[in-house]
């Protein structure tokens, strides 16, 4: 029951935000002096492109006006308006690097989803590579690039919401659903995985970004440590910042410990990368009334989140079976399709499609003229306090609108933050949370397979770009040497692990691990019974 860990606990939901008050949109030091982009007077990124379709029950079995609801997110973020323009993420790959990705429907047509490297656990043994047997990635998957048999179909479609067939209200379709997932897989079927396993995964993707057939151009990373070091020293940071220096946009969940410190999880705390923090649009679509929610990380003055986007009892593909699916706990669970779940990954998700619509706008732009062009067009939402109110803290430049942002003129623009160095500790990286074998924890300088991480040398190779050589990433055979068709040839590990056993699938199940660190706030999620949270807020019937 790992995952109804502290996380899961139900926290006292603040009395109060300052009703109608306005974020200043923060213009962070970094940000060298450009001109913001501007909106075109004739775009109107309106919170609801149309009017709300059906009203009731889809055949989806939820109403798509439900806040959850993917075609009320998709509305909210202005990805709607985006459809209708053409811009789906077509041509655009985003690499999800998570817990794998599983064919259920929604994701299961053909090329809609490319099997990079499996690099967790499960590799050793695993009858197929990639698959997701937990349950996150596919819900964020889905929420990125998620898109239902027929959502495509021509002709008259009259259960759309727009004039763009991917608006029916019957069919589960995410942010951007044209754009293409990379699985690369790094979390077990238990969820674990180690730091270095994330390292070895965003390095891969960099230098694979631009393989002949592909265009990887964003990295979705619900994933996050409570590093106990700086970001221009810690080796996950250090990594992701490479990606994005290499043009590969990086979007990172700031994590749910709520409002207590503020500081966002490692690797979001990096500066250069977008920090999702969340929003609760509270039941309505307008915007107007949104709250961050308690549990969402905020950053601090110095480190606040850049934007947020919706991640309240989100509704998402689910893996019937998997880990998710399966908890005791587990109230979410939406139909046989889909589950509920709360937190900043499922913000990151979609952010990471809005980031892949602009990216397939203006496809020569570098990661930090698309985080200009989101932060810049987002909607500021009011500022937020601690729970003993004395803390202001905030919700970055506020909720995305990519249709804003789609209309706006992009301005290059050049990030100049301290830049990382990576040289600093692997293990204060992992900070508390690691994986054990059931004797031995992965602790200190040191892989998944034992070998001594010399976080300098990685860094050093990283900003080159050469960390990985064919499966050979830290000296060990990770994975196999190159694509065979449309999938990453694996390579079963062999030898031994940190503590000097064999890789065998059976002694994984034995191992631990914090689930809280794939950040979802909760599946299902208590909330739902607490206070606010009545059924009479969230039934079907309050909506009619
Ligand atoms: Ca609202």
């Amino acid at each position: 029951m790992q995952l109804l860990g502290r996380r899961w606990a139900v926290a006292a939901l603040a009395g109060t935000l300052a009703a109608g008050g306005t974020a200043a949109a923060l213009a962070p030091a970094g940000w060298a002096a450009h001109p913001a982009p501007t909106a075109s007077p004739s775009a109107s990124p309106s919170a609801s492109p149309s009017a709300s379709g059906s009203g009731g029950t889809s055949a989806l079995g939820f109403d798509p006006d439900d806040t959850g609801a993917p075609q009320a997110i998709t509305r909210i973020v202005g990805a709607q308006q985006a459809w209708t323009q053409g811009w789906t993420g077509r041509g655009v790959d985003v690499a999800v690097i998570d817990t794998g990705v599983a064919p259920v429907p929604g994701l299961d047509a053909p090329g809609q989803v490319i099997t990079g490297p499996d690099l967790s656990f499960d590799s050793p043994d695993a009858p197929t590579p990639g698959l997701d047997a937990y349950g996150h990635g596919t819900f964020m998957a889905g929420l990125i690039a998620g898109r239902d048999a027929g959502a495509t179909g021509g002709g008259a479609c009259p259960r759309c919401l727009t004039s763009s067939p991917f608006s029916d209200v019957d069919r589960y379709v995410g942010v951007a659903p044209e754009a293409r997932v990379i699985d690369v897989k790094v979390g077990a079927a238990d969820g674990a995985a180690d730091v270095t396993q994330v390292i070895a995964a965003i390095d891969w993707t960099v230098q694979h970004a631009h393989d002949p057939g592909f265009n990887i151009k964003v990295i979705s990373l619900s994933y996050g440590t409570d590093s106990v070091q700086q970001y221009d020293r810690d080796p996950l940071a250090q990594a992701a910042e490479q990606a994005w220096k290499h043009g590969v946009a990086v979007v990172a969940a700031a994590g749910n410990d709520g409002r207590g410190p503020g500081k966002v999880a490692d690797p979001a705390y990096d500066p250069y990368l977008i920090a999702v923090g969340a929003d609760d649009p509270m039941a309505t679509l307008a915007v107007g009334d949104d709250r961050v929610p308690d549990w969402a990380q905020h950053g601090t003055r110095t480190r606040p989140v850049d934007v947020v986007a919706p991640g309240a009892h989100v509704i998402g593909l689910s893996v019937p079976g998997g880990w998710i699916d399966t908890q005791a706990g587990n109230t979410g669970r939406l139909g046989t399709r889909f589950q509920r779940g709360s937190g900043t990954s499922q913000a990151t998700a979609v952010v990471a499609g809005a980031v892949a619509l602009l990216a397939q706008k203006y496809p020569t732009a570098t990661p930090d003229t698309l985080k200009a062009l989101l932060t810049a067009t987002a909607r500021p939402m009011a500022k937020v306090k601690n729970n003993d109110n004395t803390t202001e803290l905030y919700a970055g430049s506020g909720l995305i609108d990519v249709g804003a942002a789609l209309s706006a003129t992009p301005v290059p623009g050049t990030q100049t933050w301290d830049a990382s160095t990576g040289s600093g500790s692997l293990d204060k990286s992992r900070a508390k949370e690691y994986v054990t074998d059931g004797t031995t924890d992965l602790r200190g300088e040191q892989d998944i397979f034992g070998r001594p991480f010399d976080t300098a040398a990685m860094a050093a190779l990283q900003a080159q770009g050469r960390a990985w050589t064919g499966g050979l990433w830290n000296s060990s055979r990770w994975t196999g040497d190159g694509w065979s068709s449309s999938r990453w040839t694996s390579s079963r590990w062999t030898g031994a692990d940190w503590a000097g056993t064999a890789w065998t699938s059976s002694r994984w199940t034995g191992m631990t691990w914090d689930s809280s660190r794939w950040t979802g706030s909760g599946w299902g999620s208590s909330r739902w019974t607490s206070s606010r949270w009545t059924g009479a807020n969230w039934s079907t019937a309050a909506w009619s």
